[in-house]
Order: C-alpha cells, then structure tokens, then sequence
C-alpha cells in the first residue's frame, strides 16, 4: 500500500524512515547541548526551528517532504516545528485530541510528520492514533491539567475506545505521518530514557488562516503561489538576536490563534 492509501483511509501511516539512526543521535546530541547551554529552554517550547538550523534542515529534507508530497502535492510550507519530550519516569502526557480543532486554519489540507529522536515506544509514551477518526469532527474541552503537553489541555469531550487505538512505536530515525483531524494523544514516559519527538506541521500553500492573521511560515518544497503566510528566511546561526526575536513575533500570532476562545 502507498503512503496516500494508507493514510486516505486510516489517517495516518507509519513507520516511515527518514534520516538514519546515527542521524537521529547527531540531532538529539546537538539538541541535549543546545538545552545544557539554556538556563531558560522557553525559546525551545515552540517553533525552536526559527532558532535552530539543525531542527528547520529537517523539514525540508527530501525523505520527509517527499513523504508529505505524497498526500498534500508538491507544495508545502511548515506552519509549525515543535518539540514534544517527555523526561525518563515523568507523568507528562497528551490527551486525545484533533490537532486542526484549535489552529484557526480554514481547511484540513494539514498533515504532521512527527520524527522519533529517541525510542518511541508503548513504554516511554508514543503516541496512539484511532484509525479512520480524521473523518469526523467532535467538541473539545479545556482542563490546563499541568502535566498535559498541550497548550490549553484541550481534549475530545467524548469518550475514546482505547481498545481502538493503535500504538506508533518509532526507532530513532523513524516518522509517522497524521492528519490533523486524527484523534490521538499519548501516556506517560515509564522508561528511563526521554522521549523526544519533533512534530512538524505541513501545510498547503492553499491554506489561510481565518480571523484575518497571517502565520509565519517556512517553504519546505516548491513554491508558494498564494501568499496567505508570511514567509521567513530559515535561521542562518544557532539562537541569533533576530530569529529569537522573529520566533517571538511567531508566538505572539500562534498565541492569540491558539487561546482563542480560552477561559485563561
Ligand atoms: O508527542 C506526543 O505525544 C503528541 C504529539 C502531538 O499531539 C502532535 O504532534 O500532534
């Protein structure tokens, strides 16, 4: 099966090789140096490509976007790169969710390829995809709980059938694709390593986001023939002045996007 019939009917496909193991440890190596070098890691909590060159390489890599292509076309640009690590032991956890419920996008032409930097597995807290559930679209509700990695720990307000779900157990190096319509979530990290993933988020060049703002974006591959984002230069040197300060002005826009509705 190719990755487009795979992911039409299940909304997601996996495993997908992307860059090689030794690969995966050089970035995960340069990203633990990066976090022993930062007395404050905010500037890492979201869009860190715009501050790390070694993050935003990866999403123009041509085994991922290829991968993309696959189900979006040859068009993409990343409306997003974040990191999401769960420490050895630690109770962080996502609920069930679907990703396009908060993100003010007018379409569901949204795809993310999440890339294993350490094992992800059912005992350090992959993630779990329901298949076929990217075909509906179901209420959502707020509970800020302090250890969900989401921003407002938003989750699906209906009961999900664990027995449903499929575990996406990754090698380092390894990716799955999912639909931004897809419910999944994730458990607690039991193993004693970290888990750390980094979910990159393609978009069509199509795409606008309603409510009148325009996100920042990268171009991952071809061309933007639309202008509906704010384009930026990829960052040239590791945490420069201006890409923390352009990665600011990124959080401001997402921020007002994101809490839209919010209680807090
Ligand atoms: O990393 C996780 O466990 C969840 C990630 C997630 O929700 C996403 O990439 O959309």
């Amino acid at each position: 099966m190719s990755i487009n019939e795979d992911y039409s009917e299940n909304g997601f496909a996996f495993p997908i090789r992307a860059i090689s193991a030794e690969k995966a440890r050089e970035i995960r190596q340069q990203l633990e140096e990066v976090e022993r070098s930062l007395e404050d890691q905010s500037v890492l909590k979201f869009n860190a490509n715009f501050v790390l060159p070694f993050l935003q390489e990866l999403t123009t890599l041509e085994s991922i976007t290829d991968a993309v292509a696959e189900v979006l076309g040859d068009d993409l640009l990343v409306w997003g790169c974040n990191l999401f690590i769960k420490e050895a032991k630690s109770e962080h956890y996502v609920s069930w969710h679907q990703d396009l419920h908060y993100w003010g996008l007018n379409e569901d032409d949204q795809v993310t390829a999440w890339l294993a930097l350490s094992p992800a597995t059912i005992e350090s807290g992959c993630m779990k995809f329901v298949p076929g559930s990217h075909k509906t679209i179901v209420e959502h509700r707020d509970t800020f709980h302090e250890d969900n990695l989401l921003t407002r720990g938003q989750e699906i307000a209906v009961d999900v059938d664990e027995a449903d779900a499929v575990a996406i157990e990754l090698q380092p190096g390894e990716m799955s694709l999912h639909h931004g319509r897809l419910f999944h979530g994730s458990d607690p990290n039991r193993s004693n390593d970290r888990r750390i993933g980094v979910a990159m988020r393609f978009i069509k060049p199509s795409m606008k986001q309603v409510g009148g703002q325009k996100s920042l974006a990268t171009l991952a591959k071809g061309q933007d023939k639309f202008g509906n984002f704010e384009l930026v230069e990829p960052p040239k040197e590791m945490l420069s002045p201006e890409a923390i300060a352009l990665r600011q002005r990124a959080l401001d826009i997402s921020q007002t996007i994101l809490y839209d509705g919010a209680d807090k």
